[in-house]
């Protein structure tokens, strides 16, 4: 593994996020930018089509999640085209991290998320569900070794503090929610052509995007442990 590597999996363990550099070639930069040209137009037919309540959009085998003011979760049936690709499903340097971290036994999928000049800040999350029934702490999910990790890819040109990077709360994959408060919030810029990777047990959000005219698209694929769902979200129709 390449000292660049060892770093990302050092970032991971201690800080919970790390970026991952020079992922992709020019042509596949290319290709993700063309589908994304097409997948652009997806939220606004659904939109006006099949609007089923004010929280997401359903078509055929395509789920869109409103995720704030301005922001879309292209989170199921996008998985053709880049999505299918090997760059991004097999790609050749985040595959030892993620292999690493997982070990065995893990899958992944692919969606995108879209902030649209204008969006405001995301609320800050964890992407895993606490494993708790009630409350959400996390005491539960500290126990668990981890299970999750995100990896988000610039899709239109690099991830800035305009346009809205990710926010941190450094460290908090390794705390319950009544620790935070002596976490530091870090935000954290994205070239294109590289990814953010971090463990789905960080609280963090997507800040608003403040730029004129930039579409803040992000392909992102999610790693983890096969005895995880993470196909259910809470109101959405699961048919
Ligand atoms: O857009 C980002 O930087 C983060 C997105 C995110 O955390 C989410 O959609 O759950």
């Amino acid at each position: 593994m390449s000292s660049d590597h060892q770093q990302n999996i050092i970032d991971l363990k201690e800080k919970g996020h790390t970026i991952v550099n020079d992922l992709f070639s020019p042509v596949e930069i290319k290709k993700m930018q063309s589908d994304y040209a097409e997948i652009r137009l997806t939220p606004q037919t659904t939109q006006n089509g099949d609007v089923t309540t004010s929280q997401y959009w359903k078509k055929n085998d395509k789920v869109i999640l409103q995720a704030g003011v301005g922001r879309y979760d292209l989170w199921r049936g996008f998985n053709t085209g880049f999505f299918a690709s090997s760059a991004l499903v097999d790609n050749p340097k985040l595959e030892p991290i993620l292999k690493h971290c997982l070990v065995d036994n893990y899958g992944s999928y692919r969606g995108m998320i879209l902030s649209d000049p204008g969006s405001s800040d995301q609320y800050f999350h964890r992407d895993t569900d606490p494993l708790e029934n009630v409350g959400s702490k996390g005491k539960a999910l500290m126990a668990v070794d981890d299970f999750y990790f995100t990896c988000l890819i610039p899709v239109t040109g690099d991830v800035t503090p305009e346009n809205g990077p990710t926010e941190f709360l450094e460290g908090s994959h390794r705390h319950c929610s009544d620790e935070f408060e002596s976490l530091k919030e870090v935000q954290v810029c994205c070239p294109l052509g590289s990814a953010v990777v971090f463990n789905g047990k960080i609280n963090h959000r997507g800040k608003g995007n403040r730029s004129e005219k930039d579409d803040r698209a992000v392909v992102y694929t999610v790693y983890h442990k096969e005895w995880y769902n993470d196909q259910f979200r809470k109101g959405v129709d699961q048919t």
